[in-house]
C-alpha cells in the first residue's frame, strides 16, 4: 500500500478514535424545584457527584435547582423529550402522562410512608415504573415526600365541611381537583412558584403540602393553620430520559443506577430529619397545628374520586387492589 495513503488512513483512524472518546463524555443537565439545603437538593447534588465519580468523569451532571429551568410540568416534558436528561419529580404531575403512575395520587391510597415504599419496592412499583418508561421517563430511584396536609389562613380543618367554600391550590392533576371538589371546596391548579403570592393576596385561601415544603416556601408565614389530614402520600422519582439511559453501556447503567440508589438513601435520611425540624420551626413561629381525630369522613368523600378513576382506567383496577392488599 502507498505510504502516504497508509499514513493518512492511520491519521483518520486516530481522529475517529479521539472523536469517539469525546462523544462518549456526556454532559447532562438536571432539574430540581427545591431551594438550597432542602433534602432533595442535597441528594441531587450528591447524585451528580457520584455519577461523575462512578463513571470516571465520562458522565457529568450539572444541576439546576430552584425551578430555574421552568415549572415542573414543563420540566417533565423536557426530560421526556431529551432537552434535559434528569429531574427530581413528584409523581403528582407525572400522573396525567402515565396512567399507572397516577394510582399514587388517589387520596389515602397509602396507609403511611413505609407502606408506600413496600409497594414501590415490589410488583406495584415495577408496574408504575413500566408505565413511566413507556412515556419516556425511567425512575432510577424513589425519594420520600412524606404526607401532604391542608393549610390555610383562617381556621383549623377538622371535617370536610371546613373545606367547603375554600379556594385551595392543588398541583396540576385532575385527581386533586376532584378531591377538593368532593370536599366542597374550589380547586385551583397552580404552579408551585405562584402559591406564596396567591396565599398572601387571597387569590387562594389554602393549599396542601408536606412539612418541609410548607416551611421552605414560607407558606407558613401567610397560612398559619396546618391540619394533619395526610390525605396524599406521593412518592418522588429521580427520573432519567429513557433513551439516554437505554443508550448507555451496561457498566454505565449500573454506575448511574448505583449513584441514584445512594442518593435516594441519603434523601430519605435527610427527609426524616427535615420533617421534624420544619415542623418544629413553623410551630415555634406560631403555626397552629391540629390532628384530625376522625379522618373517615374525608376518606368516604373520596369514593367518587376512586370511581371516576376506575371507570376511566378499568385496566388499572388490579394495580389499585394490589396496593390496597399490600400489608
Ligand atoms: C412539593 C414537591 C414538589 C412539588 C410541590 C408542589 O416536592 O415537587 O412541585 O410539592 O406542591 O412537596 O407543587
Amino acid at each position: 500500500m502507498d505510504q502516504t495513503l497508509t499514513a493518512s488512513f492511520a491519521g483518520a483512524l486516530a481522529a475517529a478514535t479521539l472523536l469517539g472518546t469525546a462523544a462518549m463524555a456526556d454532559n447532562w443537565r438536571g432539574w430540581n424545584i427545591h431551594v438550597e439545603g432542602y433534602p432533595n437538593t442535597v441528594a441531587m447534588d450528591k447524585f451528580a457527584e457520584l455519577v461523575s465519580e462512578k463513571t470516571d468523569g465520562e458522565i457529568t451532571l450539572q444541576m439546576f435547582h430552584g425551578g430555574t429551568l421552568g415549572s415542573q410540568p414543563d420540566a417533565i416534558e423536557q426530560v421526556r423529550l431529551g432537552g434535559l436528561a434528569i429531574g427530581n419529580f413528584n409523581l403528582g404531575p407525572i400522573g396525567p402522562i402515565a396512567a399507572e403512575a397516577n394510582v399514587v395520587s388517589l387520596p389515602f391510597i397509602f396507609k403511611d410512608v413505609p407502606h408506600m415504599f413496600r409497594v414501590l419496592n415490589g410488583e406495584g412499583g415495577a408496574q408504575i415504573a413500566a408505565g413511566m418508561e413507556a412515556k419516556g421517563l425511567i425512575p432510577l430511584a424513589w425519594y420520600d415526600a412524606g404526607a401532604r396536609s391542608f393549610y390555610n389562613g383562617t381556621k383549623p380543618i377538622n371535617a370536610p365541611g371546613d373545606v367547603a367554600g375554600m379556594k385551595v391550590r392543588v398541583m396540576n392533576n385532575d385527581l386533586y381537583s376532584g378531591m377538593i371538589s368532593e370536599l366542597g371546596g374550589n380547586p385551583s391548579p397552580m404552579a408551585f412558584a405562584e402559591v406564596y403570592q396567591s396565599l398572601k393576596t387571597g387569590v387562594v385561601d389554602g393549599a396542601e403540602n408536606n412539612w418541609p415544603s410548607y416551611e421552605s416556601t414560607g407558606h407558613f408565614e401567610v397560612a398559619g393553620y396546618y391540619s394533619l389530614s395526610q390525605h396524599l402520600i406521593i412518592p418522588e422519582c429521580l427520573c432519567i430520559n429513557a433513551d439516554v439511559y437505554n443508550g448507555l453501556s451496561e457498566d454505565m447503567q449500573s454506575a448511574v443506577k448505583e449513584a441514584a440508589m445512594e442518593s435516594a438513601s441519603l434523601q430519605q435520611q435527610l427527609w426524616a430529619e427535615r420533617e421534624a425540624s420544619s415542623r418544629a420551626m413553623v410551630e415555634k413561629a406560631g403555626v397552629v397545628t391540629n390532628e384530625i381525630a376522625d379522618k373517615d369522613p374525608f376518606q368516604q368523600a373520596m369514593v367518587p374520586v376512586y370511581e371516576a378513576y376506575l371507570t376511566a382506567n378499568p385496566d388499572l383496577r388490579p394495580l389499585v387492589e394490589l396496593i390496597q392488599a399490600t400489608d
